[in-house]
């Protein structure tokens, strides 16, 4: 294959039966995965997840470990199977380095399970051999309430699930069914992880999950509450959703066909609470931390990671800035993170193990600039009624309850707010791709361009705001005036304006 002509419709397709002429630059799976069996199911089997918990457990397969391949469940669309299975579900990472890529095939998914296939998916859940469920399904994928972290029992998906007989659909009711065959059978529980960043994902998801059950029998949520284990996690990696031009260059370059390759940073970091009734594999052993309390890395991660992300992301997009280094090349915008940083998260940081905060966000700038990753500004800002609690509107809670101010935070809330109108500065028009959109969208229309009912009705939206945020006068009146700056001045004014107070 390395000698292969690269012309479109000509390279053969990766493959088991094709992985031996793979070029030598790209590293192979180093194992017989013949032998291997699987042991988790991955619910959400997205190019993060093929990053990062994917990858870990590629390291352990490739130490000798055995039993822990994993099968994907993908409950919302089957593109994902399309694409992997005539592969064998081989997929290359390209991790992107300033100078140049590194590329390796992973061979640790072994299955992919589509919308379709949901007796299936619940079947290999109640496997014994399944010993761990993870999870990446977003933020909205858990049917919550954003402000509170409880299960929202007006979500359509889980009414229906709860409604009928027919197999469930939601996050929820698949782990609930799942747990209640596995009891049923008396098979031992699989341990829940959830790999998504939301605030104390564990416990959050368990108390989520618990309810779903309780709804549904209250001896099964019980159960869940008390025999589950559902260990919290902080995950790090950043991932772009993959674009058709990285599946060019994978041909011209390896000059093989992959349908869905995968692009990553170089770095990685993952912090798990060690707690595994049924066994794990040794993540540890390949770089993962296991730590006693996750909770102060996943306040650094969410805080000052995902809430720098979301601020380029919303600044970004109304000032016409597509990607997060383009957002980092812009002297106003860069100066601005690092005071976001400074002023309003880096207080809110618990002391974090063998961590400088300080080096930390250094080092998160850095991760930003790299301009081999094109990391989309319009992708990071999607689902903003679910980011906007953990990653900025807690810190600021706990800035304003001691007594401080968040005034950078609040111009990234107006920013969010100015970007509902769903067109940049330039006038170019884009979707507002949100589980709330339609919400948020009719609440817009109906204050018909007034700043103060805006905002007021914003943050009248429970779910988002919490009653704390909402009723405090000071922040409200800092996110007006920062999006009367906005509207009248455009972005880029109003956030040089804003840096010069
Ligand atoms: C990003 C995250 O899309 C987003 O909201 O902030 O996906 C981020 O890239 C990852 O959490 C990095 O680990």
């Amino acid at each position: 294959m390395a000698d292969a002509v690269c012309r479109p419709g000509t390279a053969p397709r990766l493959a088991q039966a094709t992985l031996g002429a793979v070029p030598a630059a790209v590293a192979p799976p180093s194992y017989d995965r013949a032998a291997i069996s699987p042991g988790i199911v991955h619910i959400g089997p997205g190019a993060f997840c093929r990053a990062h918990l994917a990858v870990y457990t590629e390291d352990v397969l490739a130490r000798g470990a055995r039993d822990w391949g994993i099968v994907g469940v993908d409950p919302l669309s089957p593109a994902v199977r399309e694409a992997l299975q005539p592969q064998d579900h081989l997929y290359t990472l390209l991790v992107r380095e300033p100078e140049g890529d590194r590329p390796r095939v992973v061979g640790s998914l072994c299955g992919v399970l589509g919308p379709d296939e949901r007796e299936a998916a619940l079947q290999r859940m109640a496997d014994p051999r399944t010993r761990i469920v993870t999870l990446t399904v977003t933020e909205k994928g858990y049917c919550q309430d954003a402000a509170t972290g409880a299960l929202d029992e007006a979500h359509p998906a889980i009414r229906a699930d709860l409604a009928g007989d027919a197999l469930p659909r939601s996050v929820p009711g698949l782990l609930a069914e799942a747990i209640r065959r596995r009891r049923a059978a008396q098979v031992a529980p699989f341990t829940v992880l959830v790999c998504d960043n939301l605030s104390q994902n564990g416990a959050k998801v368990r108390r989520i999950v618990s309810r779903f059950a309780t709804l549904r029998d209250p001896d099964l949520g019980k159960f869940v509450a008390d025999s589950i284990a559902f260990p919290c996690t902080m995950v790090d990696r950043i991932t772009p959703a993959t674009k058709d031009e990285d599946r060019a260059q994978v041909t011209a370059a390896y000059g093989y066909v992959d349908a869905w390759p995968v692009v990553t940073e170089p770095f990685r970091q993952w912090v798990i609470e060690d707690n595994f009734p049924g066994g794990r594999p040794a993540w540890d052993e390949v770089g993962a931390i296991m730590a006693r309390d996750v909770h102060p890395f996943e306040v650094m991660k969410l805080r000052c990671l995902n809430g720098a992300h979301s601020a380029l992301a919303y600044i970004g997009v109304v000032a016409g800035l597509e990607t997060v280094a383009d957002g980092m090349d812009d002297a106003d915008l860069s100066a601005f993170v690092r005071r976001l940083w400074r002023d309003d998260l880096v207080p809110t940081v618990p002391p974090v193990p063998g961590t400088d905060i300080v080096s930390y966000t250094g080092e998160l700038e850095q991760r930003f600039r790299n301009p081999a990753i094109r990391h989309r500004t319009i992708q990071i800002a999607m689902d903003g009624s679910q980011k906007l609690p953990p990653r900025l509107l807690d810190p600021a809670l706990e800035r304003l309850r001691a007594g401080a101010d968040a005034s950078c935070i609040a111009f990234v809330v107006a920013a969010w707010i100015r970007f509902l109108a769903g067109c940049n500065d330039a006038v170019e028009g884009y979707a507002v791709s949100d589980p709330m959109a339609d919400r948020l969208l009719q609440v817009r229309e109906a204050c018909n361009g007034d700043t103060v009912a805006l905002v007021d009705a914003l943050f009248a939206i429970p779910e988002i705001f919490g009653p704390d945020i909402a009723a405090h006068a000071g922040f409200k009146a800092a996110v007006v005036a920062n999006l009367r700056a906005i509207r009248a001045d455009g972005m880029r004014r109003a956030l040089a304006g804003f840096l010069r107070r």
